[in-house]
């Protein structure tokens, strides 16, 4: 990758993104981009311009402004926002990269589009669920995920376009919320233990989900854009976790850290029932022996790193 254009670079992982790239490829090898133009340091300090993903045109026309040669499409619905108004999810989720395609293939760029632990659905395997296995998704969100799987895979087979993604679980990080998952109570969690000392969570105690810590997510989206070839075999997209747990699980690491904290439960049955669709944990081996996936954060270090940046972000701004 030597000239970036990221999609959706305010948001939660394209912010962090962004500047890691900007450090790791030069400020002025990265193309941020946006639907919302808000007053940051991902907005200021480099180059931004506002795109809206379902204009193909405006992509066509940044990535040669740029002479861009791979396209990181982040821009998307989360999975609970999704069930709000399902047919504007598949116009956004799939327009949009339906869009990136055209112009990677037009123009011969590399493209990444990530994935979701939302493929899988009721009738998957829920324990150490494998890479090739039933996707039979429940929500809007996770049908988009699967079609843009095999829309990338039929790109990269009829045309040779250098499609590549990756299965997020829910992903935890410090510095921009996220906005409308179903795992987003283990970011939330963190903020309310140290502002409120209690937290009530929409998801029942015993319910495991996949998570991963953002700079794990950020060093698996570099690795594998900078994989050879010739090595991927599963492209579209690969089953990457670092840890499962469940909101009792999380509550009690950060409970070591802050003793009077407390949880209630008052479950979201739509979010909850997403959740009970999804696998308690799933088998990263392909993208382990394909491209060499690893991570370094726990739910042990992850929480102390949490706990920290938190802490030390809320009393800057307060
Ligand atoms: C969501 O909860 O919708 C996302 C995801 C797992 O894709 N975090």
């Amino acid at each position: 990758m030597k000239k970036i254009l990221i999609t959706g670079s305010l948001g939660q992982i394209g912010s962090e993104l962004t500047l890691k790239l900007r450090k790791e490829y030069g400020i002025n090898n990265i193309i941020s981009t946006d639907i919302r133009e808000i007053n940051n340091e991902i907005t200021k300090d480099g180059i931004f311009e506002t795109l809206d993903v379902l204009d193909v045109d405006k992509i066509f026309e940044i990535s040669k402004k740029y002479n861009v040669d791979t396209i990181i499409h982040l821009a998307a619905l989360l999975s609970a926002n999704g069930e709000k108004n399902p047919k504007n999810t598949w116009d956004i989720n799939m327009g949009s990269v339906l869009n990136c395609l055209e112009v990677s293939r037009e123009l011969n760029l590399k493209l990444f589009v990530p994935s979701s632990i939302a493929v899988f659905g009721n009738n998957t395997p829920k324990d150490n669920t494998p890479q090739n296995t039933i996707m039979r998704p429940n929500t809007m969100y996770g049908v988009t995920k699967v079609s843009g799987e095999m829309l990338c895979d039929y790109y990269f087979q009829k045309f040779g376009v250098d499609t590549r993604g990756l299965r997020f679980p829910g992903l935890i990080s410090y510095m921009t919320l996220p906005g409308g998952g179903t795992t987003d109570y283990a970011v939330d969690i963190y903020y309310k233990a140290i502002e409120d000392k209690k937290y009530n969570c929409y998801i029942d105690e015993n319910t495991y989900m996949d998570m991963m810590y953002m700079p794990d997510a950020l060093n698996a989206i570099v690795n594998l854009m900078e994989s050879p070839k010739d090595k991927l075999i599963n492209r579209n997209a690969y089953n990457i976790s670092s840890m499962s747990f469940s909101p009792k699980e999380i509550y009690l690491e950060i409970k070591k850290h802050i003793k009077d904290f407390e949880i209630f439960y008052d479950v979201d049955p739509i979010r909850q029932n997403i959740a009970n669709s999804w696998p308690n944990s799933i088998d990263s081996s392909c993208a382990e022996k394909e491209w060499g996936f690893k991570f370094d954060y726990n739910l042990e270090t992850m929480t102390l790193d949490m706990i920290n940046r938190i802490s030390k972000k809320l009393n800057k701004e307060s």
